[in-house]
């Protein structure tokens, strides 16, 4: 489909401010962010054996000074151990997507909620959103910060949401035509499955009103955006956030289509080799460092977000000058994103080493034959208990299914194979094959 060409709509000023102005900005408002921290032990404690005071940064470089922060920090300090202010300021928890295991909780603040809005109302408008506009929303609402942050972003507009959360296909299109909605907010992946969906029930395209589709929190590449313009004739943006940091509103793409803008005004953004941790020149894919100087319930400070994408700076034809980042490209770490839900391999082992005769070789497979993800775990069992009889096999075969869901919150579909039958590794064992093919 020809793209219609929309004015590059600017929702606050802030988005146009320039270079040094956003990095004054920056300056000052992360020495605020360092005053906030100090309530946090993990950083009291970092700003202690650095000698570090707000007026150790004199400009924004310096904030190199200070370590990183990761994930392994926040599940040390779990649940609530980098509150930056007293918990009856806490208005809303949100939490990282498909683990009952203990991994991250993220609080916000009433303050930190009206930036959210804020910052999901600029993407938006920014990708042609109006409040005149019906929104469809098919993500998940819950823990997950992708309904309930577009949500509010949405209203922020002013156009109206219906808040179908996710799945549930057939009633999804009931709403899509019933209520005429213009924009569409869900993963690509769910948009594809969405676009084929229409075409399997013989919807046609003129009973639909839909124009405009926010999608984001997994990977994706250009030919699938095409793939989903031509087949649901809507114009597609991208959107990327990570819980840790917000959820949805860190950076979204503008008409231009060159790479997602940054909120610079409330993110700090550095581009790091992932081994020598290093800064990386721009237009060099690295890991993404992001800091958080907004932020009032949990400020993070050069949080690594493990993905990697490709930084660049110059003004852009939108006439916002922040910093754009390219597609995430690949993690630095071995999270999967399956269905639009982060899961690591290490959750998926623990969880079939619960059960009695799974020995610790596995295989993940993972594919998309259609639209939708799908993940095979190859099991050996161990010699003592594998046997013939079907009925004992079935019954461990559905005992680690179980136990998976129960760990990862998504349905795999288990294999379970001979004691010796999987390659055994003399260095890092290779356990995730990925045959997802973006495309
Ligand atoms: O997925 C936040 C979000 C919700 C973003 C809705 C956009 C829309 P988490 O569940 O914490 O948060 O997962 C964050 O998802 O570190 C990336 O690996 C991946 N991700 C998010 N957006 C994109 C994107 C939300 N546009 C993790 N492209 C991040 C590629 C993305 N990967």
């Amino acid at each position: 489909m020809s793209r219609q060409p929309h004015k590059p709509y600017v929702w606050n000023f802030c988005e146009l401010l320039s270079r040094n102005e956003i990095r004054d900005l920056q300056l000052y408002r992360l020495k605020e962010c360092i005053k906030r921290c100090m309530k946090v032990p993990f950083y009291q404690k970092v700003f202690k054996e650095g000698g570090i005071t707000p007026d150790s940064f004199k400009s924004v470089d310096d904030i190199r000074k200070l370590p990183f922060t990761t994930k392994q920090d926040l599940r040390n300090n779990y649940p609530l151990g980098f509150l930056a202010v007293p918990r009856e300021k806490i208005v809303r928890y949100h939490g990282s997507t498909g683990t009952t295991g203990k991994s991250t909780i993220i609080a916000y603040t009433q303050n930190d909620l009206e930036i959210w809005a804020e910052l999901c109302a600029r993407f938006l408008v920014s990708g042609g959103l109006q409040a005149h506009h019906t929104v469809q929303v098919a993500f998940g609402y819950g823990l997950f910060t992708g309904g309930f942050g577009l949500h509010y972003g949405i209203e922020h507009v002013g156009a109206a949401v219906i808040p179908a959360a996710s799945g549930n296909t057939k009633r999804q299109l009931m709403l899509l035509k019933d209520l005429q909605a213009d924009a569409l907010v869900c993963t690509p992946s769910y948009a594809l499955t969405l676009a084929e969906a229409i075409q399997a029930e013989k919807i046609e395209r003129s009973e639909l009103a839909l124009k405009l589709a926010f999608l984001g929190s997994e990977p994706w590449t250009e030919s699938m955006r095409q793939a989903l313009e031509n087949s649901l004739k809507i114009l597609g943006s991208n959107n990327y956030g990570l819980s840790e940091i917000i959820g949805p509103g860190v950076s979204g793409e503008c008409p231009e289509r060159s790479g997602m803008h940054f909120q610079e005004d409330n993110f700090i953004i550095e581009c790091i080799d992932p081994d020598t941790l290093e800064p990386v020149p721009e237009g060099t894919p690295g890991e993404l460092v992001i800091s958080s100087i907004m932020r009032e319930a949990m400020p993070m400070l050069r949080y690594r977000t493990r993905d990697i994408a490709t930084i660049y700076s110059g003004k852009c034809g939108c006439r916002r000058e922040t910093l754009r980042m390219s597609r995430v490209t690949g993690r630095s770490d071995d999270m999967l994103i399956i269905r639009g839900v982060n899961v690591f391999p290490s959750q998926i082992e623990e969880a079939l080493l619960t059960i009695e005769g799974a020995a610790p070789h596995y295989q993940i497979l993972v594919s998309r034959p259609k639209t939708m993800d799908e993940v095979r775990v190859r099991v050996e069992i161990v010699p003592e208990i594998f046997s013939d009889k079907m009925t004992d096999m079935t019954q461990i075969k559905q005992k680690i299914e179980y136990a998976i869901r129960q760990a990862t919150g998504l349905s795999m579909q288990v294999e379970l194979l001979p004691p010796m039958t999987l390659e055994r590794f003399e260095g890092k064992a290779k356990r995730v094959i990925d045959e997802r093919k973006l495309v």
